[in-house]
């Protein structure tokens, strides 16, 4: 303890032993509530309520602590986790987007998706390597990346394959987020990645960043060089902190708007080359068969998608009354424009309220306030981007792409409200 600290507790302690011995402390309670009484009793229950004392004000709280934890009654916000048993350290874990408000994901509840686990990475022992159609190869250490110049970036990461039970034929009955939660938005601080780019002397032919991570699996997929020198940020730190381990602890690759699996975690190795590398990742998965046979590939870019958190499935409407309708909606190709609510199943439409400031590629919060008059009814979320691009209906999405999908799922969702005030997931 500090001299300072010491010398307060002290006086407080001194001022308070003086004569207030808890045996002295506990009359004075006791007498002051039954004197209280008789005063309590003429006043109206609100009121009387106010002047009753909480048990958590009846004593010291609990003392500091070096890193803060959410209270006790929130155990049951966390992600929900569904492993591959199969591949050890391969599957994910889910944002519980129902649970939460406004547009930032805690770092504890980012969703994660590893391919094999989560390294363990002591900072001191990674370096990054630039190598191939560069005028120099170079590598930096964590500390080298520490003394760049930053920039911070608030950018929505969604897996690919987030939303894909959507495809299946019977709607699956599950929480919002273990439906939709793939996805989470943060602010991210780190280099440009454009600048460590120009210092190895990036060679004109170069087409394609070959990015690999420093996982067991070794992740690696292309990424077109434009995005390169866009807006790609070697990030270093998730809403203000270091990156949490499972987001890619020490360095993460982030590339705003675009599918997750880009995002390549504990980022060890960047390849400039003429051709993509066709990995697994953009060849075996994250593409899909159409209806005309043709297999789409190097989609990167998250098409506009919302849904509807409050209410959702797993919660209940306990009487007809007012409930507010709150959600999210997203898109890669910028800012959302519009968000429409339906709540009888998409006959009729009314623009929800935006939470401002409305930021491109991000989560945008999006808000209306509904009477539920005890009947059972569809509800429905429409997001509109900055494009003009409209969140299909599940039929249309079906009609584009046909049968054989897998990924990339952003049609309109819908929740059916029961006249017992539950909720689930239907298709309309
Ligand atoms: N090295 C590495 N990077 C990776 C992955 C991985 O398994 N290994 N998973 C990718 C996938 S498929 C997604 S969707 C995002 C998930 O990022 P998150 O776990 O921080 O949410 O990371 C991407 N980057
Ligand atoms: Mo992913």
């Amino acid at each position: 303890m500090h001299a300072s600290e010491e010398a307060q507790t002290e006086s407080d302690a001194s001022r308070s032993t003086d004569q207030e011995t808890p045996a002295r402390r506990e009359f004075l309670r006791r007498g002051i509530t039954a004197g209280g009484a008789a005063v309590l009793a003429g006043l109206a229950p609100e009121s009387r309520a106010a002047a009753a004392t909480p048990q958590w004000m009846t004593r010291p709280g609990q003392p500091f602590s070096n890193y803060g934890l959410p209270s006790p009654h929130e155990k049951a916000v966390i992600r929900l986790i569904a492993a591959n048993s199969a591949v050890s350290g391969n599957g994910l874990s889910w944002t519980p987007l129902h649970d939460l408000e406004g547009t930032l994901t805690p770092n504890g509840l980012h969703f994660e998706r590893h391919h094999n686990g989560v390294p363990q990475i002591d900072p001191a022992g990674h370096r990054l390597y630039l190598h191939g159609l560069f005028e120099r190869s170079l590598s930096f250490g964590v500390d080298d990346l520490l003394r760049y110049p930053m920039v911070s970036q608030q950018c929505f990461i969604e897996c690919g394959g987030n939303s894909n039970s959507g495809w299946n034929e019977e709607p699956l009955q599950a929480p919002a987020g273990s439906l939709h939660g793939l996805a989470s938005c943060s602010e991210w601080t780190g280099v440009p990645l454009s600048v460590i780019l120009e210092e190895c002397g990036l060679h004109p032919d170069a087409q394609w960043l070959i990015a690999e991570g420093a996982d067991a699996a070794a992740m690696n997929v292309s990424i077109p060089i434009g995005k390169a020198r866009g807006d790609a940020l070697l990030a270093l730190y998730q809403n203000g902190e270091r990156l949490r381990p499972e987001n890619g602890y020490p360095l993460r690759l982030v590339l705003p708007g675009w599918e997750g699996v880009l995002s390549v975690k504990w980022l060890r190795r960047l390849q400039a080359a003429t051709e993509p590398v066709m990995a697994r990742n953009e060849t075996a998965r994250y593409t899909e068969l159409l209806p005309s046979g043709k297999a789409r590939q190097f989609t990167f870019v998250i098409e506009a998608k919302s849904v509807i958190t409050r209410p959702s499935p797993g919660q209940h409407l306990a009487a007809p009354g007012w409930y507010p309708i709150s959600g999210l909606a997203w898109s890669g190709r910028g800012v959302i424009k519009r968000v429409e609510v339906s709540t009888d199943g998409g006959k009729s439409w009314i623009d929800a309220n935006l939470q401002t400031p409305v930021l491109p590629r991000c989560f945008t919060r999006f808000r209306l306030p509904w009477r539920w008059n005890g009947e059972s009814c569809i509800l429905q979320s429409r997001a509109t981007d900055e494009t003009g691009y409209v969140q299909p209906t599940r039929p249309a999405l079906i009609a584009e792409r046909g049968r054989h999908g897998y990924f990339h799922y952003n049609a309109i969702v819908s929740w059916e409200v029961s006249e017992d005030g539950s909720l689930s997931h239907v298709y309309a």
